[in-house]
């Protein structure tokens, strides 16, 4: 039977760059592996970077699992046919909360024939965590609720990014967690080292503890804090005279950031995929312009496609007003850009397919 994993957690928790490091290691352990993406709408960079792992990615895009539960099937059920996983990881939208409800509690009981369930995993930024449980930080009451309830519904919380932190400043986080969560299974891992990786994965490949806490959430605070945050999803094909693709990415990131900066607009996450062939840089943004980072290098040429999408606090309008105005100014006369597809969105109400009030 295919064992099923969802790896949940805020915007910019790590998921994906976790996804991407479990799947290489899953392969050398001879393990076929299906992954899922999730989206509220098309043309997501989380699917063209997880592509890159030569695994098959499909996507639930146009609703998130939750509301979609028939797509999340299908997407299981191809996979299935396709490639006969013997695991498949599915990310979440970092937005969504009571997944336990609502996913794992429907998915033990409507599918058990086909699936079997991990427990639930929550990823969680060291920093991002700090501020939620100080109660410090710029995010909006009802988005740093969604966070709570991520971390209250979890069977298991995994702290992120722990390559970034002393041993003591994980302890005592860690420490804190289990307090607060103490019926939470408290692990760390740094996808970035590795470090803390195969000890989550054996225990979510094996414990059969899956959706144990089905909590309370007021729809009416949690659909605020998804509405908060404005949503754009854009595809584009760019061209010009042996451009230096990274600097054209470096720049545009660095004038975008800023422009959130001086506004004081609160980012969820902002990543951008450029690929020129087979090489491609990745992009990210998880707080203010000194939290941009980059990853590989998609080199020099005359062609790229470029993959962007941005979750930050403001008006779906605006976002794509400043999207477009960073473009215009970092573009300028030496690339031409073609948008092929651009969506700005808000997140409408949460309301799930399935929804489980007893395990
Ligand atoms: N230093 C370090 N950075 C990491 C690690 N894992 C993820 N990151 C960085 O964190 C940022 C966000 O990572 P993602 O994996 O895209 O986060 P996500 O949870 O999938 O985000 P969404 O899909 O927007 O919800 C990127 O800049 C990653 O490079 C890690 O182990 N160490
Ligand atoms: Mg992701």
């Amino acid at each position: 039977m295919t064992r099923l994993i969802f790896v949940g957690g805020f915007l910019g928790a790590g998921k994906t760059t976790l996804l991407y490091e479990v799947t290489r290691i899953l392969k050398d352990r001879g393990k076929t592996v299906g992954l899922i993406t999730n989206d509220q709408a098309a043309d997501l960079a989380d699917t063209s970077l997880l592509e890159h792992t030569f695994v098959k990615v499909a996507e639930v895009s146009g609703s998130c699992f939750c509301c979609d539960f028939k797509g999340l099937r299908k997407a299981i059920d191809n996979l299935g046919k396709d490639i006969k996983p013997d695991i498949i990881i599915a990310e979440p939208v970092g937005s969504c909360t009571d997944l336990s409800a609502t996913l794992i509690n429907p998915m033990k009981d409507m599918m058990k024939t086909e699936v079997s369930v991990s427990p639930l995993t929550v990823l969680a930024d060291p920093r991002r965590l700090t501020e939620i449980l100080d109660g410090t930080g710029d995010l909006h009451p009802s988005a740093a609720y969604i966070i709570k309830k991520q971390l209250e519904e979890s069977d298991i919380i995994v702290l992120t990014k722990t390559d970034l932190y002393s041993e003591d400043e994980i302890g005592t986080l860690s420490d804190r967690l289990k307090n607060s969560f103490p019926e939470c299974e408290v692990m760390s891992l740094s996808a970035k080292t590795g470090e803390g990786v195969d000890a989550w994965l054996d225990f979510a490949l094996t414990s059969e503890e899956a959706g144990k806490h089905i909590v309370e959430i007021d729809y009416d605070r949690y659909a605020e804090g998804e509405a908060v945050l404005g949503w754009l999803n854009c595809s584009a094909s760019l061209s010009g005279s042996n451009v230096d693709w990274d600097s054209f990415t470096r720049s545009f990131m660095e004038d975008f950031a800023s422009k959130f900066d001086s506004k004081k607009s609160s980012v969820g996450h902002v990543k951008m995929m450029v690929e020129n062939g087979d090489q491609y840089i990745s992009a990210n943004l998880t707080g203010r312009s000194d939290t941009l980072t980059y990853r590989w290098s998609a080199g020099t040429g005359d062609s790229s496609e470029m993959i962007l999408n941005a979750r930050v606090e403001m008006s779906p309008e605006e976002l794509e007003k400043i999207f477009k105005d960073s473009l215009e100014a970092t573009t300028k006369s030496h690339i031409k850009s073609r948008i092929r597809r651009l969506r700005s969105i808000s997140p409408g109400y949460p309301n799930p397919t399935y929804r489980y009030t007893k395990k």
